[in-house]
């Protein structure tokens, strides 16, 4: 029996990369894959990092480093081999024949935490279909691996199904898959048409994994979602209602979190969930400015933005964990339209990001004076609703109102 059979076993991961001259991003990338291995529950007992001209085509490292991995794996006792850029069939292969133990590469480590975390039906569908048309691609290639098929890193299906592995059952797997999600996108649709009926402005909480969306929305809101010092811990986005100053409603949306090298299976099957933020009147922006790699981080964040379609947005960027920072850092975003610097843990700067959440709404907004009669009240009630009063008073020729409001509400009651 293989050893990673037994599901309660801890995995023993050997981290490797090939450093591409000039890439000097190569030693950030790999200690983020050792933070991925630790949000996947695994243990990391070495790591090498190979300065080449050129990934090699048939193995990725070079031979000798080949040779040097395998020792290093049986010195620590290592159980998966993991390389940091997504691998070829050929290339897992080989690797395995020549180290002598399972070879995975990142985007199989990334998926493997998603199916970890997917909680609702349609995060669980999505991380199947990920899977499969992960898998679908190197069928041909991945004869040992796969058939090696155990509850370890790489291997996990939603709810520790196993994946059967046949290229039409995949096939057909996938486009049932595909309907059902279709089908929760439909009731999603609807879900949100109700809600731009009701125009309440949705605010998108979007950022790179960890950044702290989700301690954010808990206590901007009752919200409860898990909150943890690990990659990806939560998935599924979660709408919670909060009221603003002013008396207007906003809506707050969390949603999965960007990473660098985000396995192109993956938002292509969590495209509707990622997508959350196209239909938000604002893009908050949460950036964890404690951590050394934040330029990066925040280009990722927008490159992602970007590939799924979501720009011309307002964005408001919040530099989150201000209380972590020893020094005096200029915090800059040039692509926002409000930056501000908060604590969401320590709660400070949270009025003032709500402030500013306002200022973008009524930027969005329009302002009228006017004087109603008093069997108007309705009309009145309607825009205290959805816009913001500023003035109200009660004359003798009716009653007189300065406000400002959604520039459609205003269409519709003029
Ligand atoms: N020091 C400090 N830690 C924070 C702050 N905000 C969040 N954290 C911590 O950062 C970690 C990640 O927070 P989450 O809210 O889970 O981050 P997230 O952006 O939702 O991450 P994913 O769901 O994994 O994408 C947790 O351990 C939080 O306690 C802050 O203002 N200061
Ligand atoms: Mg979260």
């Amino acid at each position: 029996m293989e050893p990673y059979e037994n599901k309660e076993e801890v995995e023993r991961l050997l981290l490797g990369a090939v450093c591409i001259s000039k890439n000097d991003d190569t030693e950030r990338s790999l200690i983020e894959l050792a933070e991925l291995a630790q949000s996947a529950g695994a243990v990391v007992v070495c790591r090498v990092i190979q300065n080449l001209d050129a990934y090699n085509p048939a193995t990725y490292f070079g031979k000798g480093k080949i040779e040097e991995i395998a020792e290093l794996a049986k010195l620590h006792d290592a159980t998966t081999v993991v390389c940091d850029d997504e691998l070829t069939p050929a290339q897992l292969r080989n690797l395995e024949d020549e180290i002598g133990i399972k070879v995975i590469d990142r985007t199989v480590l990334i998926l493997d935490i998603f199916a970890q975390r997917a909680n609702s039906r349609e995060g669980k569908l999505q991380v199947e279909l990920a899977q499969l048309k992960y898998a679908a691609t190197r069928l041909t290639g991945l004869g040992k691996s796969l058939s090696r098929l155990g509850g370890g890193i790489g291997t996990r299906g939603p709810g520790e199904k196993k994946l059967e592995l046949d290229k039409r059952l995949i096939r057909d797997r996938i486009s049932v898959l595909k309907g059902e999600l279709k089908d929760l996108e439909n009731q999603r649709t609807i879900a949100r048409g109700l809600r731009e009926e009701n125009e309440i402005p949705v605010v998108a909480i979007v950022g790179y994994t960890n950044a702290g969306k989700s301690t954010l929305l808990n206590k901007l809101t009752d919200a409860k979602v898990y909150a943890a010092d690990k990659l990806f811990a939560t998935l599924d986005p979660t709408t919670r209602k909060r009221k603003l100053e002013s008396g207007q409603e906003i809506l707050l949306t969390d949603t999965v979190g960007f990473i660098r090298k985000l396995p192109h299976h993956l938002i292509e099957a969590f495209r509707s969930t990622l997508e959350e933020a196209k239909y938000a009147d604002i893009i908050l922006h949460v950036v964890d400015a404690s951590n050394p790699d934040i330029d990066m981080q925040m280009h990722i964040v927008y490159d992602t933005l970007h590939r799924l379609g979501i720009e011309d947005k307002p964005v408001i960027t919040a530099f989150n964990k201000v209380d972590k920072l020893t020094d005096e850092l200029t915090l800059r975003d040039m692509r926002a339209d409000l930056t501000l610097k908060i604590s969401a843990k320590q709660e400070t700067g949270l009025d003032e990001l709500l402030g500013s959440i306002e200022e973008i709404l009524d930027r969005q907004k329009v302002c009228f004076e006017k004087v109603f009669p008093y069997n108007d009240a309705g009309r009145i009630a309607r825009i205290r609703k959805y816009g913001k009063l500023e003035i109200e008073e009660y004359r003798p020729d009716g009653i007189y109102i300065k406000a400002f409001i959604p520039k459609r509400i205003f269409k519709e009651m003029f």
